[in-house]
């Protein structure tokens, strides 16, 4: 019972994360959706619906995956071992339950496998994930019913956003009334994840719940206003919304006689990967350092302590473990855009990654804007990539540099309403084993990077909040330090450094963020053709021109 366990539930797999802050031991699980579940037919996690911008996956895979993972702790004879648990999921997809919901939850019967038993519990067969961009319609509805951008961002933390469950949710309600009112619990997918282990219908936290379009960031409550605009009768339909860690109680009799689990396991109310992200990387609290996660999306985010009144349009605000705020930026042509490019011209990562360390910073003033599919920051809704100052396609290394430095420039860009330049980034997600893309932050921001040893931030952030709240309830309190020294560990191999001469290629006055700013610009349509600007850096930066 001194062992902790966090789930995360991310887009393409389920990662167990075992920690015990006795002696410091880490276990990792992992399930590919693609590779286990052929039946789901899913690319990486999700269905597509050809060249549409609507992006789904179905709840019974990630309910298969569940049963295998617990299944697995206790073949490995983890479970009994596990004092408390912890739940992380992608952010913003919504699982649709219906009035059999509750009543099949509290029942199950641990001689049948978990996903035979609540097959008949959705009232949406697909549950809507992050990246789906097909609610564009509904976002300016909600925009104008909350009267305007400005006041959107204010109460929710956000502008109405394509993937957010509000604009899904009213989607929903507009295309299929009669589903919507079979609907009778609404559940996020962290949530969703959460009431399997407790038997019943679970809370979200404001760490997933403020990705939602809403609820009021201010109060930490479901905004009746936002509410309104979105669905009718929704609030009923919606979790509980707790401001910060609290158990929900204990795991339900199902997991102790199916998985073995201890009878007063407790589990705490499940999040979304990123602010779990910011717990597994020892960010609560802490200004100084920012982190970027190199995952599916890519993503830039940090703790907050006050809300700014700025405006702004792009980015989000979510709640924290300890009740503050975070600041987040997604980009959706992250890892898959990189693979993309890797894919299109046969490379391995080491390749890749060889490239971005021998190529010139700046790529002699050659330009991508990599919008393979839709993109979040900024927002493309429809994708076409753009390349700028004569990079050809078939030139290999000019276009992985172009891809990695549009990607971090873009990140740059894009946050500088997120206060105060951080001097270090933590670098978090599959693509922090990259060298080349570290060097390439370490470049673009500025700033000293750093690697950990454990890369499932998200699972290991869910493990550390479930030993946090357990710890401290017994008395046996340990700091979010304390667990931090234990379990995050910083890779010291893997601390890269800036250098002036570099760095300068992008931050001096005519250097390549500013270009890549009017690239972007003139391909969103609100800028000057950036040709001028592109021949100006060349005659500066690049030699031989
Ligand atoms: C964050 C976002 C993604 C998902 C998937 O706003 O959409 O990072 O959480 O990881």
């Amino acid at each position: 019972m001194n062992q902790f366990l966090g789930l995360d539930l991310s887009t393409q797999s389920l990662t167990a994360v075992v920690i015990d802050p006795s002696d410091g031991e880490v276990h990792r699980y992992s399930i590919d959706f693609d590779e286990r579940y052929p039946a789901y037919k899913t690319q990486k996690g999700v269905l597509v619906e050809g060249e549409s911008k609507v992006v789904h996956a179905d709840p019974r895979m990630w309910v298969e995956a569940v049963d295998d993972i617990l299944n697995v702790l206790r073949e490995k004879r983890l479970s009994p071992r596990i004092g408390c648990i912890g739940v992380s999921a992608q952010q913003h997809g919504t699982v649709y339950l219906n009035r059999k919901a509750e009543y099949v939850l509290s029942r199950l019967d641990s001689s049948q496998p978990l996903l035979q038993q609540i097959n008949n519990i959705f009232s949406r067969p697909t549950s809507p994930v992050w990246m789906d961009s097909s609610t564009h319609q509904e976002c300016l509805e909600i925009t104008a019913a909350l009267g305007g951008e400005a006041n959107v961002v204010r109460l929710t933390g956000s502008r109405a956003t394509e993937r957010f469950s509000g604009p899904q949710i009213r989607k929903f309600w507009k295309e299929d009334p009669s589903s919507y009112r079979k609907t009778e619990h609404i559940g996020l997918i962290s949530s969703f994840i959460t009431s399997l282990l407790i038997g019943r219908v679970a809370p979200v936290d404001s760490g997933d719940g403020f990705g939602t379009n809403l609820a009021d960031i201010r109060k930490g409550k479901w905004s009746k206003e936002a509410l309104i605009a979105t669905s009718p009768d929704l609030e009923s339909r919606l979790p509980k919304l707790l401001g910060k860690d609290e158990s929900l109680g204990t795991v339900a009799q199902y997991l102790v006689e199916r998985y073995g689990f201890t009878p007063t396991t407790e589990v705490i109310v499940g999040s979304g990967d990123n602010p779990n992200s910011l717990v597994g990387l020892g960010l609560i609290g802490e200004t100084e350092r920012r982190a970027i996660s190199l995952g599916t999306s890519d993503t830039y985010f940090g703790y907050m302590r006050k809300l700014s009144d700025g405006e702004r349009s792009e980015g989000h605000i979510f709640g924290t473990a300890d009740g503050n705020y975070m600041f987040l930026l997604c980009f959706k042509n992250g890892s898959l855009a990189r693979e993309h490019i890797k894919n299109m011209y046969n490379l391995s990562w080491n390749d890749f990654s060889e490239i971005l360390l021998t190529t010139s910073p700046g790529n002699d003033g050659r330009i991508m804007l990599p919008f393979f599919s839709s993109e979040i920051t900024p927002l493309v809704l429809n994708p076409k990539v753009w390349r700028f100052g004569g990079l050809a396609e078939e030139d290999v290394k000019g276009n992985v540099r172009g891809i990695a430095e549009a990607q971090i420039m873009s990140m740059y860009l894009h946050s500088a309403w997120a206060g105060k330049r951080p001097k270090t980034i933590l670098v978090t997600g599959g693509g922090s084993d990259n060298p080349g893309l570290l060097k390439l932050i370490s470049q673009v921001f500025n700033a000293v990077v750093q690697t950990f040893e454990v890369k499932d931030s998200a699972a290991l952030g869910a493990a550390i909040r479930a030993a946090h709240w357990s710890l401290n309830k017994k008395g046996i309190a340990k700091s979010w330090n304390e667990l931090w020294d234990l379990f995050t560990k910083e890779k010291a191999a893997e601390t890269v450094s800036p250098y002036e001469e570099e760095v300068q290629i992008y931050h001096a006055k005519d250097g390549l963020l500013s270009v890549y700013d009017s690239c972007e610009k003139f391909a969103l349509g609100f800028g000057e053709n950036p040709d001028g600007k592109l021949r100006r850096f060349r005659r500066i930066f690049v030699r031989n021109t």
